[in-house]
């Protein structure tokens, strides 16, 4: 664990609240495997934090505002699936607006070097290859863009829904047949993921 400030020059966020650094990555998400937290949880959870820094937890949408606010920052997706692959994705664009957005994703410029494929920005599969310029959703909140579906009541999590997507990282670990929950599915092709982490790194502007 370490303060952010060692390794960016953008202020950690209002409050100070610190988390994990890797390489000087501030990590926003990360699931190992161990079925310890639910990820399952309503707006103030999602917008404040939850978990163990030691092992899962979810940094904190106030805090992730906070950090991309004035900065260029990237967002690199870490998995690892049920096959034993491990694969990323690289987005060199990556920030959340403030909660009376509903904290709306701004992600773009998809890395193609990446392996693990692009879910959240793939024009070709609109509309639920675009996570970008979506609202958050929780089980109390229904923001995203399906007027039949409360999506994160249905999927679980909580995310940047679309009707609902390709991608939920905070899904359930338990498997649906259709729906393998923690889901990352570029150009539908559905890959059912153990280990996920989302990691941030911003530059001044
Ligand atoms: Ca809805």
């Amino acid at each position: 664990m370490c303060w952010l400030d060692e390794y960016s020059t953008r202020v950690v966020s209002a409050d100070g609240t610190n988390t994990v650094c890797d390489n000087g990555w501030a990590v926003m998400q990360r699931r190992i495997g161990d079925d310890s937290v639910n990820f399952t949880r309503g707006w103030e959870q999602y917008k404040t934090g939850f978990g163990n820094l030691s092992g899962e937890f979810w940094w904190g949408l106030e805090q992730v505002h906070q950090l991309t606010k004035n900065a260029n920052c990237m967002l690199r997706i870490e998995l690892f699936n049920t096959s034993g692959i491990h694969t990323y994705a690289l987005y060199r664009s990556f920030s959340i607006g403030p909660e009376g957005t509903k904290y709306k994703l701004h992600i773009a410029n998809y890395d193609t070097s990446s392996t693990a494929g692009d879910a959240m920005t793939d024009v070709a599969f609109k509309p639920n290859g675009v996570h970008d310029k979506m609202k958050f959703s929780t089980t109390d909140s229904d923001n995203d863009k399906s007027r039949t579906e409360h999506c994160a009541k249905r999927r679980g999590g909580g995310w940047w829904f679309n009707e609902c997507g390709f991608a939920n990282l905070n899904g359930p670990r338990k498997q649906r047949r259709a729906y393998p929950n923690i889901r990352w599915a570029p150009k539908r092709k559905r890959t059912a993921n153990l280990h996920t982490a989302m990691k941030i790194k911003c530059q001044p502007r």
